[in-house]
């Protein structure tokens, strides 16, 4: 029986069975809680049934709460008045989970009584990652199944774990044979039935609390253990106090808590920030502009030349999902130190724990190392990630154009080049595509796709495709200088380098990016990447104070000075070297330095970043205001609960952005001259997310 659109109701002898169909996830929308509160009440007075098997049918149980319906008016049943139902129904309820079972789609089966799951299947509670806390008794009742510290972790982390752990922790009662969910749950339902086995509540155990009660230090120590991973997120410490009141507040006390903390998270910018990521990430995969029904080319054997950090990072991103890997380099000795380099970072990985130790010699088994440009002869995708320079990469190119099979994929790593420079010199330049990987390459999530002029949009479709297959977020950008990363870092460089011979210290720069909450300071990461990188040795110009620190052997942490000193252990202090530099070379250029404020460190540096990107998104470089907002915040660390330059803009509101702009324009000069755009959508009363 169909009790509406996304929910159906079958008696299976003394068993109700409730199927939730809600395409894509079985978010808990408005039809699906009204469905199944519908079906469980049937069930309950229903006098042939005993008990009832909760399930979803396409590729999940329950993705949690629906998060499109954030914001608007509450629909009855809300999630916690459906779970009254299910937790006070007179019958036994048993959730039977495949696919992710998450946020409140884990607490709906947390007020079953009994939890049933396919090996594949996982639960988790990911609502940090939305800036908000599990609102549905989440934080009161998986502590009482788990206990204090497992609950800790896994609320905080968002992530989810498989079926067999969690049958070991007591949060799944049975594991079902896969493929046979449905079957095995109202197996198992009968069974229950045939025992009398009790209505189970969470909400009723208290024994993993017990357990808890006598190590008052959790807390503490979690707190102290996780402070820097959690610093500027609210979420983490609202999940820790709603924790600390299922241990100390009786159950209900402690779901009004939980209640009033998760409002007052969904309230709050940053969460609007984070689910804004959620879907910028995902809006990040849809091409704009071609057809839906472009083909994908196969990609079965790489080629990169370059074994430097860079193409060696390259080069383990493929290895690691399987895919063999030719790395060309241009001598035997630096190939050999390249691959030595690649095989110590996965011995590395798998000493921590992170990988088995025998896919470190699967993995190097795929590498493939050569001097021979020829090797490339028979590879669909080759990327170049040779030193930055143009005349050096179009001689690449012109060999690559001999060298590789029609119809290859042939790329580039350069961060800044005009790509269709770099095409030109092969006679192919429609198979020509921008893959901009960035630094570490096997760690950092972000891929900058360039599609050029004449980028086939088959090569485009399989690029981006491959991002996801080795893991990474692919942003598609135009062919423009930076892209869109680094352009937008360029305006950031120009300010931080400004306002320090104006008269601020490279310090206060970076505590006013640490305390927006960047992972660290412009200098720091300066040092860090280290001043000599796209450093010309050559041209000793001593043009600006980066080129007389490096001419100075002042490179960064590596040789323990950069704009700040270094000792053994990388510890950090500001430098009166370098202040020394900055003062003399402000002196030289005839600015008298002055006080400058934080706030006009701030304004500067995150206003000219958001001009920035406004002409990036007018000139089409980006194709969404939503892929720049990704594109800093998994490329370049812009706090993730700020949204990104552009959704920071918009919570700003965008006249107070221009009018920002004007003033800054009137006191700095043309650099602050606000994009046209800006100007538009100011006067059509809209922000960039209508752009
Ligand atoms: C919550 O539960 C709060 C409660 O504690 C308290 C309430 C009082 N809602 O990721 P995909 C869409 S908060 C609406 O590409 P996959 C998604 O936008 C929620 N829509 O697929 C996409 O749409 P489109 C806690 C959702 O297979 C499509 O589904 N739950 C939701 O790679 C496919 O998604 C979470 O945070 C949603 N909840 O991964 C889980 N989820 O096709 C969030 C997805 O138009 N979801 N969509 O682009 C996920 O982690 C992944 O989507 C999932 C599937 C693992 C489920």
């Amino acid at each position: 029986m169909k009790v509406n659109d996304v929910v159906t109701y079958e008696v299976d002898g003394p068993i109700a069975v409730i199927t939730v169909n809600s395409p894509p996830v079985n978010a808990l929308s408005n039809a699906v809680r009204q469905g199944v509160a519908g079906a469980v009440q049937t069930a309950i007075g229903d006098n042939g049934v005993g008990a009832m098997v909760l399930i979803c049918e396409g590729r999940t149980f329950f993705a949690g709460a629906d998060i499109t319906e954030f914001g608007k008016p509450q629909v009855e049943p809300s999630l916690r008045n459906l779970q009254l139902i299910v937790e006070n129904a007179t019958k036994p309820v048993i959730a039977a989970i495949h696919g992710t079972a998450l946020g409140g789609g884990l607490e709906l089966a947390l007020v079953a009584h009994y939890r049933i799951a396919v090996p594949s299947a996982k639960c988790g509670l990911p609502e940090v990652n939305l800036g908000l806390l599990p609102g549905a008794g989440g934080t009161q009742r998986l502590p009482r199944i788990v206990g204090v510290e497992k609950a800790l972790d896994l609320i905080t982390s968002g992530a989810p774990v498989g079926a067999r752990a969690a049958k070991e922790m007591g949060l799944v009662d049975e594991l079902a044979a896969e493929g046979n969910l449905r079957a095995d749950a109202i197996g198992f339902a009968q069974r229950l039935l045939d025992e009398g086995r009790p209505l189970l509540k969470v909400r009723d155990r208290s024994e993993k609390l017990d357990e808890a009660r006598g190590k008052p230090e959790i807390f503490a120590d979690f707190r102290k253990a996780n402070a820097k991973k959690f610093r500027g997120f609210k979420a983490p410490e609202h999940i820790i106090r709603c924790i600390e009141a299922a241990l100390e507040k009786p159950f209900d006390e402690g779901m009004a808590y939980e209640r009033e903390l998760f409002n007052e998270l969904q309230a709050d910018s940053q969460s609007a920030a984070q689910r804004h990521v959620f879907f910028a990430e995902r809006q990040a995969a849809k091409i704009v502009g071609l057809a839906a029904d472009t083909p994908t080319l196969p990609i079965a054997k790489v080629g990169v030349i370059g074994a430097g950090t860079m193409g060696g990072g390259i080069a383990m991103n493929f290895a690691n999902v399987g895919i063999p890997v030719t790395i060309v380099e241009a001598k035997q000795e630096t190939l050999d130190r390249g691959l030595k380099i690649i095989r110590g970072n996965y011995e590395t990985t798998a000493k921590k724990g992170r990988m088995k130790p025998e896919d470190v010699e699967t993995r190097m088994g795929l590498l493939t190392g050569s001097v021979a440009m020829e090797d490339l002869a028979d590879c669909d995708l080759i990327i170049e990630a040779v030193f930055e320079n143009l005349d050096v990469k179009r001689e690449v190119f012109g060999k690559l154009d001999r060298i590789a099979r029609p119809g290859a994929i042939l790329a580039t790593n350069t961060s800044y080049l005009d790509i269709d420079d770099i095409a030109a010199a092969t006679s192919r330049p429609e198979s020509v595509v921008g893959l901009h990987f960035f630094s570490p390459a096997n760690v950092m999530k972000l891929l900058e796709v360039v599609r050029t002029k004449d980028t086939r949009p088959e090569i485009i479709v399989t690029a981006m495709k491959l991002a996801k297959t080795i893991g990474k977020i692919g942003v598609l950008v135009g062919n423009g200088f930076g892209f869109v990363g680094n352009r937008i870092l360029a305006a950031r460089n120009a300010q931080a380098d400004r306002l320090v011979l104006e008269g601020a210290t490279p310090w206060a720069v970076d505590k006013v990016l640490y305390d927006f909450g960047f992972a660290m300071g412009h200098f720091q990461m300066r040092d860090l990447v280290g001043l000599d990188v796209g450093w010309n040795r050559e041209a000793t110009s001593s043009a600006n104070v980066r080129e007389i620190l490096n001419e100075m052997g002042r490179h960064g942490q590596k040789t323990k000075g950069g704009y700040y000193d270094y000792d053994e252990n990388r510890r950090q202090t500001p430098s009166t070297v370098a202040m020394q530099v900055i003062e003399d070379f402000a002196a030289k250029q005839g600015i008298a330095r002055r006080a400058v404020s934080d706030e006009e460190i701030h304004d500067r540096i995150l206003f000219a970043m958001v001009n920035e990107g406004a002409r990036i998104l007018d000139e089409g470089i980006a194709s969404r205001a939503s892929d720049i907002d990704i594109v800093w915040i998994t490329g370049y660390g812009w706090p993730k609960y700020r949204g990104g330059p552009m959704f920071w803009a918009d919570l700003q509101g965008l006249p107070v952005v221009l009018e920002k702009l004007k003033a800054l324009e009137a006191a700095h000069g043309e650099a602050f001259s606000s994009s046209p755009l800006i100007e538009r959508l100011v006067a059509e009363g809209k922000g960039f997310k209508d752009a």
